[in-house]
């Protein structure tokens, strides 16, 4: 029951930053742009997942609301590189948070093979008793990080932590191919973008 009562603004602000975030999608369709947001998750930590992390960071349940970072997590997911740099544009320009750190795991990915853009946020949620700022942790990614960080993470969880060394080096090659196909994505995207411009150039010197 405490451990519900201590949640509970974290359960509040998911929700209220999952209905926002995924807002965007709505407000670019009215816009000749693309969203850059493809779809947006949300979750509050399992309490068996705080226990082991604070127990494996040595942190006191007591500081949980200001050293724990990722108690609340949204996961936006973009369909290429660029957007998740629009996306943490978007999330620097919202006036209803601030922003108090943000991680690189894209330039600097993690020795797993880890590539995301973490951006953690302080935000403002009004409870029952007054307003109670909360640090929601938003992972930006690409649908092939989100696929490789997925299904890593259910490996970690099968083997309690303890990937063998074989699988590890697998994962890494995958991760390896999940970047090049991002990057191969990316290209086409331009390439066919370059294509229909110089087919409504043709048609529109056609038409004069
Ligand atoms: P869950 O189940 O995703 O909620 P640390 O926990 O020490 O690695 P720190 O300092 O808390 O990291 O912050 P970081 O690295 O910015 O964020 C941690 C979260 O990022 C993780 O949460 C994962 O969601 C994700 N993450 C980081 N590294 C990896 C990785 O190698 N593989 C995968 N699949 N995800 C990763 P949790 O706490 O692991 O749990």
């Amino acid at each position: 029951m405490e451990w519900e009562i201590f949640l509970a603004p974290y359960r509040q602000a998911v929700d209220e930053l999952k209905v926002k975030l995924r807002g965007y999608r709505d407000l670019y369709e009215v816009t000749a742009e693309n969203s850059p947001i493809e779809f947006v998750t949300g979750r509050v930590k399992p309490i068996p997942s705080i226990m082991e992390k604070a127990r494996r960071k040595g942190m006191p349940l007591t500081q949980l609301n200001t050293q724990m970072q990722d108690l609340a997590g949204i996961r936006v997911m973009c369909q290429f590189v660029d957007d998740i740099h629009r996306v943490v544009q978007l999330i620097r320009n919202r006036t209803d948070l601030v922003v108090v750190e943000e991680r690189d795991y894209i330039n600097e990915k993690k020795k797993s093979g880890y590539r995301s853009y973490h951006v953690v946020v302080q935000y403002p949620v009004q409870t029952v008793s007054g307003e109670k700022k909360i640090l929601v942790e938003i992972q930006v990614r690409t649908l092939a990080m989100n696929f490789w960080a997925t299904i890593e993470h259910s490996l970690n969880y099968k083997y309690k932590g303890k990937i063998p060394a074989d699988v590890k080096k697998r994962l890494l090659n995958a991760a390896e191919a999940a970047f090049r196909l991002d990057e191969e994505m990316s290209q086409i995207r331009d390439e066919v973008r370059v294509a229909q411009i110089r087919f409504l150039q043709k048609n529109a010197d056609e038409e004069e």
